[in-house]
């Protein structure tokens, strides 16, 4: 006899067409209806129709295209050495500074993702990274934020975005590893919410005859998940107004970078962004633009690449050259504002070969896209910002990201931006080394952010060594001497 919130539940998917993901249901011991149910209660159906009719049914086999009607590039805010003016940098970063000293910052990861590109098994920010002692991307952003506690003399509080996938191994790596460090009262895991896949006629898929084929909702699920785990109030009772926010595949973020907070807290932004000019027409960053008026991000993936090639007739550089590293600094208020009511983040769809079982039950792996997964963007909130502002920062020094096995952006070209970001610290402090010409260090060497997180740091610490040691393979410089 099926309880009655079983019933209300197959009877409420029953309505909205979907009854085939109780078909196995009589099938299912006591436990599995009872998962089923979970994850069926999950689901929100009025959103799940609305998001059907417009990205599925409504435009059959494709999507329906990204609006590129006037669209120009957005203007920036330059570094001093690219045009910048450089008073007004430092004012930015004076008053980054006070908001820092002043506990009004808190960090933020999203770190959902699972490592398939890399084809490593593990939470994404459990990956090895660092060039000698192999610390995991985690590890590297705790040093950061110690480092930067140590230096404005704050208590930071860190927030973790997982995924359903990785949260327990991700807790339980923090766990075993002593929160590296950090106060563990201050480091907060929530899990992002899921979405359905569903199939081309906009039937909820199911991965096996007791579960539904979920899937995480992107990254801009994180402003959801931000106000439904507690974490706005928590931030709002702690006095924390900015979120600084970055993806756990970029060891190189400047986790807390005070002259980008100061651009955002300044001009009174409720969302801001970091940017880099790309680096060719084909690098998969996302681009800054304006479209009627409103700063967006179009997507790598949905730039006619003719726009992306286009090049200013005078200076030669790349017309949308304004990539976004997808590093932001979000206002608490703003992100409650968008996480709830109509008006929120619009669902992005993608195409993808999505493990499911027949009518009978038994698997099938499909080999060609099959359904629809609904995912969030959170740059696509930035439209609905007031007075965003997007920052340059140097490559160098903020973005070199782990995705790829091999080829661009892999641990090999990871492991050498940080090697050459040691060997700029090293030449500013006046230390001779041997470097290829690309100031590559011919011999491995880390540097950890206690001791040193930018070459003024690092020059100081080195100084106060009592013995300096042989710039020799392997030599690692990890706590801070003073
Ligand atoms: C993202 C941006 C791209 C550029 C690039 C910089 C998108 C769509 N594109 O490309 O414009 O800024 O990053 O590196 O974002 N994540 C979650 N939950 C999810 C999905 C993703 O936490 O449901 C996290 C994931 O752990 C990862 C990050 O978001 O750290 C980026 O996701 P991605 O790898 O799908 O994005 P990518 O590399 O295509």
């Amino acid at each position: 006899m099926p309880s009655s919130r079983a019933t209300s539940l197959i009877e409420a998917f029953s309505r909205a067409g979907q009854r085939q993901v109780f078909s196995f249901f009589d099938r299912l011991s006591a436990s599995a209806q009872d998962r089923l149910l979970s994850e069926a209660a999950e689901i929100d159906l009025p959103e799940l129709d609305g998001l059907v009719r417009a990205l599925v049914t409504g435009a059959p086999g494709s999507s329906p295209g990204v609006d590129l009607e006037g669209l120009s590039p957005a203007p920036y805010v330059r570094l001093p050495e690219r045009g910048g003016d450089a008073p007004s940098w430092d004012a930015a970063r004076a008053a980054g500074e006070a908001a820092i000293r002043a506990g009004r910052v808190a960090a933020f990861t999203v770190a959902g993702g699972q490592g398939t590109r890399l084809g490593f098994d593990g939470p994404k920010g459990t990956f090895p990274v660092t060039p000698v002692r192999r610390k995991p991307l985690f590890q590297v952003f705790a040093e950061k934020l110690l480092a930067a506690e140590r230096r404005y003399g704050c208590r930071l509080h860190w927030f973790i975005m997982t995924s359903h996938q990785n949260h327990d191994a991700s807790v339980a790596f923090f766990e075993e590893h002593g929160h590296f460090g950090l106060d563990r009262s201050r480091v907060h895991f929530f899990r992002q919410g899921r979405m359905p896949a569903v199939d081309y006629s906009g039937r909820i898929l199911l991965e096996s005859p007791g579960s539904i084929a979920l899937s995480p909702d992107g990254h801009g699920g994180s402003l959801r998940a931000l106000d439904r785990s507690g974490a706005l109030d928590l931030m709002a009772s702690e006095g924390i107004d900015t979120l600084s926010y970055f993806q756990v595949d970029n060891p190189l973020v400047r986790c807390i970078d005070p002259a980008f907070i100061g651009w955002h807290v300044s001009s009174g932004s409720e969302m801001s962004s970091k940017m880099v000019p790309k680096a060719y027409p084909e690098e998969k960053l996302g681009h800054f633009c304006i479209r009627q008026g409103r700063l967006v991000v179009i997507e790598y993936s949905d730039l006619p690449m003719a726009l992306q090639r286009e090049r200013d007739a005078s200076s030669g550089a790349l017309r949308y050259e304004a990539g976004s590293i997808a590093i932001h600094a979000i206002d608490r208020e703003f992100i409650r504002r968008m996480s709830r009511g109509s008006g929120g983040l619009p669902f992005h769809r993608a195409d993808k070969k999505i493990a499911t079982v027949d009518a009978s039950g038994a698997d099938v792996r499909p080999a060609a896209p099959n359904g629809v997964k609904f995912e969030l963007f959170v740059f696509d909130a930035l439209p609905f910002a007031r007075g965003p502002v997007v920052v340059e920062t140097r490559r160098s020094d903020d973005f070199s990201p782990v995705k790829n096995a091999d080829g661009v952006d892999s641990p090999a070209t990871c492991r050498a931006d940080q090697l050459r970001q040691y060997g700029r610290w090293l030449s500013a402090a006046g230390i001779p080394f041997a470097a290829d010409p690309s100031g590559l260090p011919e011999f491995d060497l880390e540097i950890s952010p206690l001791f040193g997180y930018d070459e003024v740091s690092f020059a100081q610490s080195w100084s106060l060594l009592p013995q300096k040691p042989p710039l020799a393979p392997g030599l690692v410089l990890d706590s801070n001497p003073s």
